[in-house]
């Protein structure tokens, strides 16, 4: 695969980020064990218990100081230097992709290190100490500050930056997934749209996802391991 001619997409789950030490959502001791996506995922749980769902994005935005990239996430910056063009979707709101050296990173699901004004929807980076402690935060917009809520799309709110999207698959030459278990959706219907679109389509991920059947050529294994091997034969490919 000669990288260096192709247009490459690339779409991360949470499995990308499980060597990092952050959490999955549906693998075993994975965060919806604890917490059901309903209690603190959704916009009816915000408004049912406000201070359940504070809390649970108060603790993830906390872990974001205490975690690192891993070589999955650096394998993706090294491939985004040699691809013709590379274009980065990540269903994950943490930052390990920007904090591995990739600049334009596109959160179909939001950020962790953001938050959003309830009156006016606008969102502001607030990642210092005092942004982090358990009270409810609020905005620096509006005439009388009103309570931030996390700037993450819940169960049944529109995923962020869908038309560029859409638009990026539509002219890729490569799709590739890595460290997703195809569980939600419009996410895990990308592939299909990329395999419309005459994409090839390649997986990376560490147990079967239930899409699996809609990739051309699948790695089962750790991302921290595989994507890297893979990033170096594509590069050397590249050179021949
Ligand atoms: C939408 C933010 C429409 C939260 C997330 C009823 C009403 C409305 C919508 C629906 C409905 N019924 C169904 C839907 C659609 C719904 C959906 O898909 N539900 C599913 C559960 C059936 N989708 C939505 O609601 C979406 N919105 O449809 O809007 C709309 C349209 C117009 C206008 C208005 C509305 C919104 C979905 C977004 C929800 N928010 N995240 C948060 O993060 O706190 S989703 C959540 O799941 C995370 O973002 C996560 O990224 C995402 C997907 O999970 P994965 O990333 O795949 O993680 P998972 O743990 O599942 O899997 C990890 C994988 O990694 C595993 O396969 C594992 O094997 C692998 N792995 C582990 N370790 C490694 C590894 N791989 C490699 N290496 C390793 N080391």
């Amino acid at each position: 695969m000669k990288i260096n001619q192709l247009n490459i997409v690339v779409l991360t789950g949470a499995g990308i980020s499980a060597e990092s030490g952050l959490r999955t959502f549906r693998d075993n001791g994975g965060l919806w064990e604890e917490h059901p996506v309903e209690e603190v995922a959704t916009p009816q749980a915000w408004q049912r218990n406000p201070s359940m769902v504070w809390g649970f994005y108060q603790s993830r935005r906390r872990q974001l100081s205490e975690v690192e990239p891993n070589p999955a996430h650096f394998a993706l910056s090294k491939l985004a230097e040699y691809a013709k063009d590379f274009f980065l979707i990540t269903q994950n709101v943490d930052d390990l992709h920007e904090r591995s050296g990739i600049m334009d990173v596109v959160h179909m699901h939001g950020q962790l290190r953001m938050l959003r004004c309830e009156l006016s929807g606008k969102s502001e980076e607030r990642m210092e100490p005092s942004d982090l402690e358990s009270d409810f935060q609020f905005c620096t917009c509006c005439e009388t500050a009103s309570r931030l809520r996390p700037d993450i799309v819940w169960f049944g709110e529109q995923p962020m930056n869908m038309v560029e999207i859409y638009n990026k698959i539509e002219t890729c030459d490569v799709f590739i997934v890595v460290g997703s278990s195809g569980h939600v959706y419009p996410a895990a219907g990308l592939v299909n749209f990329a395999k419309q679109s005459n994409a090839q389509t390649i997986l990376i991920n560490l147990e079967e996802p239930l899409n699996s059947f809609m990739f051309d050529e699948t790695h089962f294994g750790s991302a921290g391991k595989i994507l890297p091997k893979l990033v170096n034969e594509w590069i050397e490919q590249s050179s021949l």
